[in-house]
């Protein structure tokens, strides 16, 4: 059995749940996320609690369009507050925050004098953003960020968009004197969304510093080749944070890659069992790093980026195989970072889960 620190756990709620809940909820909240088809203006107004709409699609086993609150809770009490466009929620030992950036904001003539794209500057001012947050509040430790890009496969500006988001996230910490390689670097996804703003989310933290997991399958994302962009993704491949007497887990989004290529291209359930893979030598890892927490891959939390729709009854077949029946996985419409990539999955361990 693994310790829980009971007062800190997440939730994955419908609409309807979250609106019925969500006042009683105000000073133990720290901040929701809401992957929606909706547009924004049908959404309900979020008290003061950070609550970040993405325009992503929760489905259902059949492929049918849902809304999914990815809400995270703490012991509190919890307080509120907005830096420009970074709202965030914090108590003693837990910062969750979320910018939104509108890249349109940063495409004046003006600012083009750099010769960066407006993606690349969307994304160097928000991670500037939050480092500052974290400085000034005194969280030093990313837990982990969570990035939701839109048109992430477009290629503008002579360069696929999500090479551009690699380059202004990697701007952003150089210039708050963060390190982009090596075992400092938070766990991280990046997948793409069907419209709206730049959207970064975060948990930071006060306590013990994480230690940060590779994936001996896997080169790290950090030393990937120039073929997959000039500047290299900043992310490891999961964090274990202390948090009060209990160790949490934050697997990235894993998808079917070893060494540093794509396999199983076209393939879906054969990206989904090396996907697995995957996620079984980083659970590995982290019980190496960790050996008083001893995750278990069966009992983490899901969250899978699918690209196609039409394949979640397939991936949940293989899954399930895998993972066993009662997995709880949640299911997302994304495009994922890599054009031949049709499958990514996330995961974490060892907080209590809702699913309201
Ligand atoms: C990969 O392993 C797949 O850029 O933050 C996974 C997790 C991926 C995080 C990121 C990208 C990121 O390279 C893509």
């Amino acid at each position: 059995m693994i310790a829980v620190a009971s007062d800190f756990r997440s939730a994955y709620l419908s609409l309807e749940a979250f609106g019925k809940q969500s006042a009683q909820w105000r000073g133990s909240m720290l901040g929701t996320v809401c992957f929606t088809p909706l547009t924004h203006d049908a959404l309900p107004d979020a008290l003061d609690a950070p609550f970040a709409p993405v325009s992503m699609p929760a489905l259902d086993i059949d492929g049918t369009a849902e809304t999914s609150c990815e809400a995270w809770f703490t012991a509190g009490p919890v307080v509120y507050g907005r830096r420009d466009s970074l709202y965030f929620g914090h108590d003693a030992d837990l910062l969750f925050g979320s910018i939104q950036l509108d890249e349109a904001t940063f495409a004046s003539p003006e600012a083009a004098a750099d010769g960066k794209t407006p993606l690349q500057r969307a994304a160097e001012s928000a991670y500037t953003a939050i480092f500052a947050l974290m400085d000034e509040l005194r969280f030093p430790h990313v837990l982990r960020f969570w990035n939701y890009i839109s048109d992430i496969n477009a290629e503008c500006h002579g360069l696929e968009r999500y090479r551009q988001f690699n380059m202004g996230r990697q701007d952003g910490f150089i210039r708050r004197g963060r390190q982009t390689a090596g075992s400092v670097v938070p766990a991280a996804s990046a997948v793409g969304c069907d419209a709206g703003p730049l959207t970064v989310y975060f948990l930071a933290g006060r306590g013990a510093k994480p230690i940060a997991i590779e994936n001996p399958r896997q080169v790290s994302a950090y030393h990937y080749p120039a073929q997959y962009g000039p500047r290299a993704p900043t992310f490891s491949r999961a964090s274990v944070a202390r948090i009060g007497d209990a160790d949490m887990l934050l697997i990235s989004g894993t998808a079917s890659i070893v060494g540093h290529q794509s396999v199983h291209v076209g393939d879906v359930p054969g990206q989904v069992r090396e996907t697995v893979e995957n996620l079984k030598a980083i659970v590995h890892q982290a019980n190496l790093a960790a050996p008083q927490a001893q995750f278990v891959l069966e009992d983490l939390c899901f969250k899978a980026y699918v690209r196609n729709a039409s394949d979640v009854t397939v991936i949940d077949r293989e899954l399930r195989q895998r993972l066993g029946a009662s997995a709880r996985i949640l299911y997302l419409r994304a495009d994922i970072c890599r054009q031949d990539l049709l499958v990514e999955i996330e995961a974490t361990g060892g907080h209590p889960l809702d699913l309201l």
